[in-house]
């Protein structure tokens, strides 16, 4: 057998561990993760090569019953990202349990792609021993996988089982992306997602569902990297959240986010973090289409 090439997406609810296990596949962070619903909202393609092997793996938005603009935009992406790929992955998150809503991803975005699926059944890590057994049988019944597989993407059981199946699954070709290749995200948009990850870390309730973050200049000469970005909210009020007492929280993220960005730069960065409230832009086309979407 010669080498092999090919695409996966990886779907599910939102907060099973998509993106968690998309990082865990490829060894490194591509994706962000938060502990809220609908972190990820570009579908981010991460690459995974090794001598015989390149897998292109598309870490996808939660699918669910849209709310808002914002959320049926999403939904499409998942729509797009599931087009002709040689393997589909879908996470089910084992602690919360399998339930209509990973009916309703199997039903609409698994089956009728008709390729050769998986099911993830993850945060394993979280259960007790005689309670695993049920939930392989519940996933089971979602539909006709070709693998269920055990997975944390905490602790990394079942990954590398995970990784050989899907390998088993690719086709003959050669190398679609050069053999450095992580990512096909724009720096600009990575970087975004940085500190959208952060923001998130340090918010609660309705706030991290409006925040958005837009790289307006890139500037990279050897020695720094100057990134100015905006913090995007809805209403007043969460600026004040986000900014927080005397600039405190603004700077948390801030700082979280510079170091983290270095070690992706692999050099020094200077961030340049604003906060500016753009009324509703969930539900607002026009901004949606100003923010990428
Ligand atoms: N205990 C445990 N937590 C996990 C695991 N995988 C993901 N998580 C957590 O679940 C939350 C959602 O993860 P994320 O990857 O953003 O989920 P996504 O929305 O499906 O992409 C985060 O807080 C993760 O740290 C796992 O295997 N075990
Ligand atoms: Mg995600």
């Amino acid at each position: 057998m010669g080498h092999r090439s090919g695409l996966v997406a990886v779907v599910g609810r939102p907060n099973v561990g998509k993106s968690s296990i998309v990082n865990a596949l490829v060894g490194r962070k591509v994706a962000i993760v938060s502990d809220k619903p609908q972190t990820t909202r570009r579908d981010a393609r991460a690459i995974l090569t090794t001598d015989s092997c390149q897998i292109v793996f598309t870490d996808t938005p939660g699918f669910h019953k849209p709310k808002t603009l914002l959320g049926a935009r999403l939904n499409e992406r998942v729509g797009e990202a599931t087009q002709g790929v040689d393997a589909i992955v879908m996470v089910v998150d084992a602690h919360a349990g399998a339930g209509s809503g990973d009916e309703f991803v199997y039903e609409q975005k698994v089956r009728p792609t008709g390729a050769p699926a998986l099911c993830a059944v993850n945060k394993i890590d979280l259960l007790r021993r005689h309670g695993e057994v049920p939930q392989l049988q519940a996933a089971a019944d979602l539909g006709a996988f070709d693998e269920i597989v055990p997975t944390s993407a905490r602790t990394g059981r079942g990954i590398g089982v995970l990784l050989d199946l899907l390998v088993e699954r690719m086709p003959e070709g050669p190398p679609l992306y050069p053999e450095n290749a992580e990512t096909d995200q724009p720096l600009e948009i990575r970087l975004a997602e940085i500190v959208r990850e952060k923001a998130l870390g340090v918010t609660r309730q309705e706030v991290p569902h409006s925040i958005a973050v837009v790289v307006e200049e890139l500037d990279a000469d050897d020695s720094l990297t100057k990134v100015h970005a905006s913090l995007i909210v809805e209403r007043d009020s969460q600026k004040g959240i986000v900014i927080g007492k005397g600039g405190s929280t603004l700077k948390t993220i801030g700082s979280r986010a510079r170091e983290e960005m270095e070690l992706v730069l692999g050099g020094k960065v200077f961030l340049d973090l604003r906060v500016k409230v753009l009324k509703e832009w969930q539900r607002d086309p026009k901004a949606l289409q100003r923010l990428g979407f």
